[in-house]
C-alpha cells in the first residue's frame, strides 16, 4: 500500500496571524483517524510557530524550499540544518515557480536533493511540463529529463524519503486542470520509469501526487485514478474547508 498524501503549498501567502488562524481551523476540523498524510507548507518565517502549533497532531509541516549548501555566504537563504533545528523534516523541492522565477535547474535540484536526503529529510520533488511541451507532444520527454537529471542518481534505499509531485505548469493556478485521464497517463509513465530505472519495489511504493488547480469539486475524480496517490494543493489550500474537502476526497 502506498501512502496517500494531501499537501497544502501556501506559497507566499499568509502573515503570522493568518497562518495561525488557518492552521487552527485545519486542526479543529481535520479528520483525526485518517491514514492520509496531511501536510502544510507555510512560508519560512511562519514555520517554527506552525511546528509548535501542530505538535502532537497528524499534521506535518513542510518547508517550501531550502538551499543546497549546508551553510555559508548565501544571503537570504535557508539551510537544511536550520530546518531540522526547528523540527521541520519535509521540504518541497523543484516547484515550477522556483524553476521558472528563481533559476532552479535540474542540476541545482540534484544538489538540493542530495543535501536534503543526506540529512534524512523527506522531499516532495516537483516537476512537470510547460504548455508548449504538451502541445508539441514533448511532455513525456521533459518529465523524463527532469527526473533523470534531478533525482534518479540517488540510491535505491533513499527512495523511502521521496514523494513525487507531477505538476503540469499549464495547470498551475490557472484554473485549468489536467483531466483525470491525462494525470493517470503521466503518473503511470512515471511509475514505469521508476520501475525500469530503480526497481519494481520502489515503483510500487513511491507516492506520486498530482498538482495544478486541484479543488474540492475535481479532487475525487483525480484521486480515483490508480497511480494518483494524492495532491499538492495551492490556491485551494488557503481555506481550511476547501483543503479538508480535498483531504476527505481521497
Ligand atoms: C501548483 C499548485 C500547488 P494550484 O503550484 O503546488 O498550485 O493548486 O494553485 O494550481
Amino acid at each position: 500500500m502506498r501512502k496517500k498524501i494531501v499537501a497544502g503549498n501556501w506559497k507566499m501567502n499568509n502573515d503570522s496571524q493568518q497562518t495561525q488562524a488557518l492552521l487552527s481551523d485545519i486542526l479543529n476540523k481535520r479528520p483525526q483517524d485518517t491514514a492520509t498524510k496531511i501536510v502544510v507548507a507555510p512560508t519560512f518565517v511562519n514555520l517554527q510557530s506552525a511546528v509548535i502549533q501542530t505538535k502532537g497532531s497528524n499534521v506535518i509541516v513542510a518547508a517550501q524550499n531550502m538551499h543546497q549548501a549546508e551553510s555559508g555566504a548565501f544571503t537570504g537563504e535557508i539551510s537544511v540544518g536550520m530546518l531540522k533545528g526547528i523540527d521541520v523534516n519535509t521540504v518541497i523541492l523543484g516547484h515550477s515557480e522556483r524553476r521558472a522565477y528563481f533559476g532552479e535547474t535540474n542540476s541545482i535540484l540534484a544538489e538540493k536533493v542530495n543535501t536534503a536526503l543526506k540529512h534524512n529529510l523527506t522531499i516532495i520533488f516537483c516537476f512537470g511540463e510547460e504548455l508548449a511541451d504538451r502541445q508539441s507532444g514533448n511532455h513525456f520527454n521533459v518529465v523524463e529529463s527532469q527526473l533523470r537529471e534531478g533525482l534518479f542518481h540517488i540510491g535505491e534505499s533513499q527512495w523511502t524519503n521521496v514523494v513525487l509531485a507531477y505538476e503540469p505548469v499549464w495547470a498551475i493556478g490557472t484554473g485549468e486542470t489536467a483531466s483525470p485521464e491525462q494525470a493517470q497517463e503521466m503518473h503511470n509513465f512515471i511509475r514505469t520509469l521508476i520501475k525500469e530505472n530503480v526497481s519494481a519495489d520502489v515503483s510500487e511504493h513511491t507516492s506520486i501526487l498530482y498538482g495544478g488547480s486541484v479543488k474540492p469539486d475535481n479532487a475525487q475524480e483525480i484521486f480515483s485514478k490508480p497511480d494518483v496517490d494524492g495532491g499538492l494543493i495551492g490556491g485551494a489550500a488557503l481555506k481550511a474547508d476547501d483543503f479538508l474537502a480535498i483531504v476527505n476526497a481521497i
